[in-house]
């Protein structure tokens, strides 16, 4: 079994469930709390951003000047972290969501590759301000989907993998809800099934979205056209400039770095439970 994580009941979950829970370390103390809720508090939401989603992303609506100052807090609490957590890894981009009072569904997706090497993972360290249910949101999880597609997922076609079969997923008794506590930290593969319902609460959900890699030096993200799937240079700079924003816009600022026939990124339902019945017979 690949080793990413030093705790070894920990890294068994990540590896075979796609996510797992550090519960009990105290990684994070009350002023890392203190000052992320004193970013939070700076952050004014205009209505218009809101739209059509729901919720708030700094590294979509946010200015560099905010996400510099996020990147900062998690040079100083987040990265020392990861570093202790996993056996090689770095973080490569940070966010906050912010999920305002009764809004914010995301919908069932998997995260964007980041690593050209599909053997090199990518993980959300996933650190909420306050403690998190289904009744504010929380994120759910489709527990070993992780390993399902065996191809980059694509900036532009993220959510488009499953769209035959989505109220299927979305109803399935396995795809649940995880509560994540003020102090825990959810880790889950980039590749793994998951979203999250509506903030059905008077209180917004505010959480710190962390990425990390394992191994790679190098991280991309890949964009489809027509035929093709190209591959972007993309660093933790590149995210504090330009956001995601230049992403979905076509890559303005940065590199292009190969070009190669598209694969196949679909998959349909009876392949999805296919798929489920190997992952759970091992
Ligand atoms: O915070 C949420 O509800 C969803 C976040 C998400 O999809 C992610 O961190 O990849």
């Amino acid at each position: 079994m690949i080793d990413l994580l030093h705790n070894t009941s920990l890294n068994r979950d990540l590896v075979k469930e796609g996510f797992c829970q550090f519960k009990n370390d105290s990684f994070l103390n009350d002023s890392f709390y203190s000052d992320l809720e004193s970013l939070v508090s700076d952050i004014k939401i205009i209505e218009d951003q809101l739209q059509p989603v729901g919720y708030y992303l700094s590294i979509m609506h946010g200015d560099p000047s905010l996400r510099n100052k996020i990147n900062q807090l998690v040079l100083k609490y987040i990265d020392p972290m990861v570093d202790s957590m996993f056996t090689e890894a770095s973080v490569l981009t940070s966010s906050i969501i912010i999920k305002p009072a009764h809004t914010g569904r995301f919908t069932t997706h998997m995260n964007w590759s980041c690593t050209e090497r599909l053997d090199h993972s990518a993980f959300t360290l996933w650190i909420p301000l306050n403690d998190t249910t289904s009744a504010n949101g929380t994120l759910k999880i489709f527990p070993r989907t992780h390993t399902f597609f065996n191809a980059p997922v694509p900036v532009n076609v993220h959510n488009q993998y499953f769209a035959e079969f989505t109220d299927y997923i979305n109803t399935h008794d396995q795809y649940k809800p995880i509560d994540v506590k003020k102090g825990e930290v959810l880790c889950f593969d980039e590749r793994i099934v998951h979203g999250s319902d509506i903030n059905n609460t008077a209180t917004p959900r505010v959480v710190l979205q962390v990425v990390v890699t394992h191994k790679p030096k190098e991280t991309c993200f890949f964009f489809t056209k027509e035929n093709s799937i190209e591959s972007y240079e993309i660093n933790r700079e590149y995210f504090i400039n330009h956001g995601v924003l230049d992403a979905l816009m076509g890559f303005k600022n940065t590199r292009c770095i190969s070009e190669n026939e598209l694969p196949i990124m679909s998959i349909t339902k009876e392949e999805f439970i296919h798929k489920l019945s190997l992952a759970h017979q091992q």
